[in-house]
């Protein structure tokens, strides 16, 4: 274990490429405690603490890497165990060798690892199992404590060897990738990174009120008090989602899984991006859930129940351990949302639609985004970022009992301070109906839209539906947003708020 790495710690830029689409404590903050592993860091910069867990996790998650500065510091800094343990391989960087060694099997995988110390490394990193365990056996998994020890035990009947086989003893071995793919999984939110809370919090706000303040001119805000009658609060404790899910699969992230078997994993598990229990379907699949929670009365209008069946996905329960999230991404089919929280605490970070926060690349046509690979490392890379930004982004910790409206467009990024456990809805009412309209119809459509399965005649449905339902709307609509075009009224397109106005030029936030 390094005692200091910080200031030799170059900030990797880790980054990922996903769809842009829905891939979709009080924080225990906390005081610098010295019983805490405490590793020093650089200037200015008081220090990251690592997360206390007796997961078995976190005890068989030893860091077996140092970062590659570290290498300076050692008394012979020419020798990085890696170089030698890799012969001809070691002019492959780690990521590139990773992704080499995602394509073998887990036998080809096992038997690289015993061919040297250096190999053991590489070939035992954590990720590698979990995709072959995910590949190989879905959500029908008990977790074991680490990924490997998961397959291990999978492919052996759930025999466990009663000599636990230890790892060789790793000395020397330097690589910034990895070593920060550990940190990442294994350091605690910092205090910086959660004090920020600038949401506006409103309560007993009026549906007209809401309307007017916030949705629109499409501003997040917190609401309290808008769910106290939900049973959920009370009722969904582990025994009773687990009894009246008994034997109902959940989707977690490429799997679905039974909550019993996610518990068991969330439970137990100290990783870089956590699974996340992120479900469409619950309350078809338990309808109890369905009914121990309505809408709240902000968000009632809701047009696109105008189609049915053949709405797109619309309402989530999301579920998560600490350090479980959703990485920037912006709403589907410009729809805005609501989250409520049931248990637990979440960190939020939020841009307006003309803010692409830092470090995040979306493509020209809006269809993929390239961000960091976990939100740590967004945190840990890109917060300060935003420090000296004209446009600051709107942040908050909402808790149980709490509601977040996210407006449509906006960017945002959250991240579970403690288990959590929420209701989420993706809504379209009529200040954003004309809205939804033009994005259904954006030429690259099959792209772009989610949740449905006929994406590209999702908007003429659309228009034939609301037309039929509500006879007149989007003309009145259409009538309405071109006389506020004129009064001059109209919001700041993107390329209003990015076009200096003194140059012309276009103005960069970052
Ligand atoms: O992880 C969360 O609770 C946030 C979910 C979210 O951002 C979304 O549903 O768009």
């Amino acid at each position: 274990m390094p005692s200091a790495f910080h200031s030799l710690l170059l900030p990797l830029n880790r980054k990922r490429k996903s769809k842009l689409r829905r891939s979709r404590n009080h924080p225990k903050e906390s005081k610098p405690n010295r019983s805490r592993n405490h590793l020093a860091a650089g200037s200015g910069d008081p220090s990251f603490h690592l997360k206390t867990s007796s997961s078995a996790s976190s005890r068989s998650n030893a860091c077996l890497v140092q970062p590659l500065g570290n290498l300076l510091l050692s008394a012979s800094p020419r020798a990085n165990l890696r170089d030698a343990g890799f012969g001809s391989l070691r002019a492959i960087p780690d990521d590139l060798l990773l992704d080499v060694l995602g394509l073998l099997p887990a036998r080809d995988l096992a038997a690289l690892s015993a061919a040297s110390k250096a190999l053991y490394v590489v070939a035992s990193h954590d990720p590698l199992w979990r995709a072959l365990v995910l590949d190989e056996l879905g959500g029908r998994f008990d977790f074991a404590g680490t990924w490997r020890d998961t397959y291990v035990a999978a492919v052996s009947g759930g025999r466990r060897s009663r000599r636990r086989p230890h790892g060789p003893e790793i000395r020397g071995f330097y690589s910034d990738y990895l070593f920060q793919s550990w940190l990442c999984a294994n350091m605690e939110m910092r205090h910086e990174w959660l004090a920020r809370d600038n949401i506006q919090r409103r309560r007993g706000l009026t549906v007209e009120q809401f309307i007017a303040e916030f949705e629109e001119p499409n501003r997040p805000v917190l609401l309290e008090g808008c769910i106290e009658s939900w049973p959920a609060l009370k009722k969904w404790t582990r025994e009773y989602l687990l009894d009246e899910s008994a034997g109902k699969e959940f989707a977690v992230g490429p799997v679905s899984m039974t909550l019993d078997r996610y518990f068991k994993y969330s439970d137990n598990v100290q990783e870089e991006r956590p699974l996340y229990l992120f479900d469409a379907k619950f309350a078809e699949k338990v309808p109890e859930m369905g009914r121990d929670y309505e809408v709240p009365v902000y968000f009632r209008e809701d047009l696109f129940s105008v189609l049915g069946e053949e709405r797109p996905d619309h309402r989530w329960v999301i579920i998560g351990p600490a350090g479980s999230g959703s990485s920037f991404h912006v709403d589907p089919n410009s729809t805005s949302a609501w989250n409520a929280i049931i248990k637990g605490a979440k960190k939020w970070v939020m841009f307006p639609p003309e803010v692409v926060p830092p470090g995040v690349h979306p493509s020209a046509d809006g269809a993929e985004v390239t961000s960091p690979v976990s939100i740590m490392e967004w945190f840990m890379n890109f917060y300060s970022a935003c420090k000296t930004w004209e446009k600051r982004p709107i942040e908050c910790i909402c808790r149980a009992g709490e509601v977040v409206f996210v407006p449509n467009g906006w960017w945002h990024l959250v991240i579970n301070l403690e288990e959590s456990i929420a209701i989420t809805q993706n809504y379209v009412s009529r200040r954003n109906l004309l809205n939804v309209l033009d994005f259904l119809k954006k030429p690259n459509a099959s792209e772009l839209v989610s949740g449905t399965k006929d994406r590209v005649n999702l908007h003429d449905k659309f228009c034939s539906a609301i037309e039929a339902a509500h006879p007149g709307m989007v003309n009145q609509l259409e009538l309405e947003a071109e006389q506020k075009a004129a009064a001059g009224k109209k919001k700041a397109s993107f390329w209003d708020s990015a076009l200096d106005a003194n140059t012309g030029g276009f103005k960069f936030f970052f």
